[in-house]
């Protein structure tokens, strides 16, 4: 089968801080300035989409895509402690309106990894109040936006701090982390600073899903009427040799996620790779298999899997939230969405009930401590003019969009 349900949802995904610019009152920001800092370099402008959104949204509509995942930022809806920005409230209102216009369906993540400058400086999500202060951003916020969203997420991997404490292909080095987590309290005058990527894992995750369940009871008071769901990241883990620690770690990073996923409208997944656990933990790449820009292995099967290990957890409707790779060679994104997109006709054909396939990234964007290196993007940025250049990727994957199926590749020519 190659064929897709109808009303299948075919879109690319954003993060407010990885694209809009300027994004200067978030905790990211200050670490990004800080000397040393784990960043390759600083978002400055970005994607400058905050400006030029109406014509990314056009871009990608005229693709053939009918989704677009963005993220609403809380550092510039509320750039002071219970201090709201109705003019930040009605940039978002003409992003969700642009996005109708061009009958594209908008699913917006209400938090995607930055926080406002003065929520770290409160310590950030390990503080027990932090959900109070989440949940009043998002009661606030879908007061001013509710009735033209169609779809939300709470958070956008909740889960990345448990991964990461597994995941050997990200090497932190711990004295920077500690001297830039003092710069950046010494920056804003505050005795700590709370960021959600570097926090404890176990206190962040209470915390959240706890924050989840509350925020998904505000953003579903009205206004509208939409679901309201959470994305996690999923990757395939596989189990090598005996006595591997592959259970234990899916039962510290996923399983909490899940069942909180299953008391929500839906569940995000969000793939990329597949990770080898063995007795000690993770292996890293197996060598000999070819590596994407992350240094992580090209696996496009990982989707599959994870689908399947996420079915059989949870009973709620599936989207793929994100699905992507890091890689300068286009025609290696066309082979991974193909293949991605095989296993999750595979998926489908078992019954599996996946409503969407959003990928990541829309546009090559600022990547994190990263910087602008990894290109994700169905469309290349120039990073001195801000042109958009789309790549056949992108007319790759409309073309699959329009059609509801996967075509040969002989017609995409
Ligand atoms: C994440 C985020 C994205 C990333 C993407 C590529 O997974 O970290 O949701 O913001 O840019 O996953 O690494």
């Amino acid at each position: 089968m190659t064929s897709f349900p109808p009303g299948f949802l075919w879109g690319a995904a954003t993060a407010a801080h990885q694209v809009e610019g300027n994004n200067v009152n978030s905790d990211l920001w200050v670490l990004e300035h800080c000397n040393p800092t784990l960043f390759e370099e600083p978002s400055l402008d970005a994607c400058d989409h905050y400006h030029r959104f109406a014509d990314d949204i056009r871009l990608l509509a005229s693709l053939g895509l009918n989704t677009y995942r963005f993220s609403i930022e809380w550092a510039r809806i509320e750039p002071e402690q219970g201090r709201f920005s109705v003019s930040a409230l009605d940039h978002y209102r003409r992003v969700l309106a642009a996005c109708h216009e061009n009958g594209v369906t908008p699913m917006v993540t209400f938090y995607h990894f930055s926080s406002p400058r003065w929520f770290a400086g409160m310590g950030g999500w390990e503080k027990r109040n932090a959900g109070d202060l989440f949940v009043r951003y998002c009661e606030r916020s879908t007061r001013h936006l509710g009735d033209l969203i169609t779809s939300a997420s709470t958070f956008n991997e909740p889960n990345l701090p448990m991964l990461l404490r597994w995941i050997s292909n990200v090497d932190i080095p711990f004295t920077t982390v500690l001297r830039m987590g003092r710069q950046a309290s010494r920056a804003i005058g505050a005795g700590q600073f709370g960021c959600f990527f570097l926090g404890d894992g176990d206190k962040l995750q209470n915390h959240m899903i706890a924050a989840h369940h509350r925020a998904m009871e505000a953003l579903k008071s009205g206004p509208g009427d939409y679901p309201v769901g959470v994305n996690i990241t999923l990757q395939d883990e596989q189990a090598v040799g005996q006595n591997s620690k592959r259970d234990k770690k899916c039962a510290e990073v996923y399983e909490p996620w899940l069942a909180a996923a299953s008391r929500s409208d839906f569940l995000g997944i969000q793939t990329y790779t597949r990770c080898r656990v063995g007795k000690k933990g993770d292996l890293g790449p197996e060598p000999g298999v070819e590596l994407t820009q992350m240094g992580y292995e090209y696996w496009p099967d990982a989707l599959e899997v994870s689908l399947r290990y996420a079915a059989a957890r949870v009973r709620v409707p599936i989207y793929i939230t994100e699905s992507g790779v890091a890689t300068d060679d286009d025609s290696r994104r066309i082979d991974f969405i193909r293949q991605s997109l095989g296993g999750v006709t595979r998926c489908l054909a078992d019954g599996i009930d996946v409503r969407g396939y959003i990928h990541w990234s829309l546009l090559d964007n600022f990547e994190w401590i990263y910087g602008y290196r990894p290109k994700f993007g169905l469309i290349a940025v120039n990073r001195e003019t801000q042109e958009r250049t789309v790549k056949p990727s992108a007319h790759y994957l409309g073309e699959i969009a329009r059609q509801n199926r996967i075509p040969d590749l002989a017609v995409i020519g």
